[in-house]
Parts: C-alpha cells; sequence; structure tokens
C-alpha cells in the first residue's frame, strides 16, 4: 500500500463545501451531492482530526454572471488572475444555500475555514484563492499542528476538492481523495480525465470502505 492508504494521527479529513447551493435544488447543484453526506458521516469515525471548508461569498462576487450582464452564465471571461467561469449566485454568506448540509455531522470538526469572501477573487482550494497566491491559512493551521496526510471529501470533485488536492501535492502533503465521498458537476468523462490528471502528480483514490476497515 502507498503512504496515503490509512488514515493515522497526521491525518485529517479535509470536507469540501458540502452545502446546500451544491446539492438538488441548491443553486449549483452538483449531480448526486446530497450523496455524499451519510458517506462522509460515516467516515468521521475513522479521523482524529476533521477540517471543514464552506464556500462563502459576498453579494456582487466576481464569479457570479450576474456581476457580468454582458455575459453568459457559464462562459468562461478573462480577469486579473486567469479565467474564470460565470456561475450562478451561490453560497452568498449569511444564506440558507451557504449553510452546510444539516445532516452533515459536525459535531467533531476542529476547524471551519472559509473561502471565496474577497469580492473580486474567487477561491476554489481550500489552501489559495484562485490567484494562487493568496493563503487562506489552512497550510500553516495543518502545518502547526503536525497534519501532514489529508483525505478529501465533498463538493465539487472537479473545481474546489481538485483544486485543493493539487494545491496540498504542491505543498508538501500527502493526499488521497476518497472517491465515493466526492461527486463533480461535469460528465462521467471529464471526471475520468480529472481523476488522471490528478494521479499524475501523486495523489491517491481509494474508496471509503477500504478506508474504514483498516481502521475499524
Ligand atoms: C465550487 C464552483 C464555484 C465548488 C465553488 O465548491 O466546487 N464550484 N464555487
Ligand atoms: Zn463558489
Amino acid at each position: 500500500m502507498t503512504e496515503a492508504a490509512h488514515p493515522d494521527d497526521r491525518s485529517v479529513l479535509l470536507v469540501v463545501d458540502v452545502q446546500n447551493d451544491f446539492c438538488p435544488d441548491g443553486a449549483l447543484a452538483v449531480p448526486g451531492g446530497d450523496a455524499v453526506v451519510p458517506v462522509i458521516n460515516r467516515l468521521t469515525a475513522s479521523f482524529a482530526h476533521i477540517v471543514i471548508t464552506q464556500d462563502w461569498h459576498p453579494p456582487r462576487h466576481v464569479s457570479f454572471a450576474s456581476s457580468h450582464p454582458r455575459h453568459k452564465l457559464f462562459e468562461v471571461i478573462p480577469v486579473s488572475y486567469g479565467d474564470q467561469v460565470l456561475w450562478p449566485d451561490h453560497c452568498v454568506q449569511g444564506s440558507d444555500g451557504a449553510a452546510l448540509r444539516q445532516d452533515l455531522d459536525t459535531r467533531r470538526a476542529e476547524l471551519l475555514i472559509r473561502k471565496g469572501f474577497h469580492r473580486e477573487i474567487d477561491s476554489y482550494s481550500a489552501f489559495f484563492e484562485n490567484d494562487r497566491r493568496t493563503p487562506t491559512g489552512l497550510n500553516g493551521y495543518l502545518r502547526e499542528r503536525g497534519l501532514t496526510r489529508i483525505f478529501l471529501a465533498g463538493l465539487a470533485l472537479d473545481f474546489c476538492v481538485r483544486y485543493s488536492a493539487e494545491d496540498a501535492r504542491r505543498l508538501g502533503f500527502s493526499v488521497c481523495v476518497v472517491e465515493d465521498a466526492c461527486r463533480g458537476i461535469g460528465s462521467a468523462d471529464s471526471l475520468a480525465s480529472i481523476r488522471r490528471a490528478l494521479t499524475e502528480p501523486g495523489v491517491v483514490f481509494r474508496r471509503s470502505d477500504d478506508l474504514s476497515r483498516a481502521v475499524g
């Protein structure tokens, strides 16, 4: 087994953006997004450390199509830090859509990290905003606590989970994506290509059953 296989006391479960707006009926619904909740709730028992992220945008955020009247929903436009997909308004600070899913078991979460709160920069990754330079503070937090192995779960596999996995590898963490604890926005084909792309820098993919069996 590779290093990232099973959780230990240096491991953290990073639960990404399990929020109402990314679940069915939400503003930016991920197909089957709510199905990750029972899987993640079960997984928490295998982890000594849990960190949660929350997409948390101010009104008129740069990533909202409604902020760019000349452009269409899902169009990609150049902004100061590169390309930006224009999303429906979602995860607006304090809205019901921005709330974590109520059935997500957050009791043992040790940190809740919010991202995307600067109006002019989007933030997919849990580590850096989309300029890939402005830190969220998560790298320092995990290092100070000696947490070097990250297990990723949540939404959406092709955006926030993917960017978090890439940045985590770049920062030298070991990274395992718990595949049945994630769902993506794109097609099965695009998800397969993302999986190949993440394997390249050393991200490991595991099923939740294979993780819990080892410790349970
Ligand atoms: C996300 C698009 C826009 C995500 C957040 O959590 O994957 N995707 N904002
Ligand atoms: Zn967002």
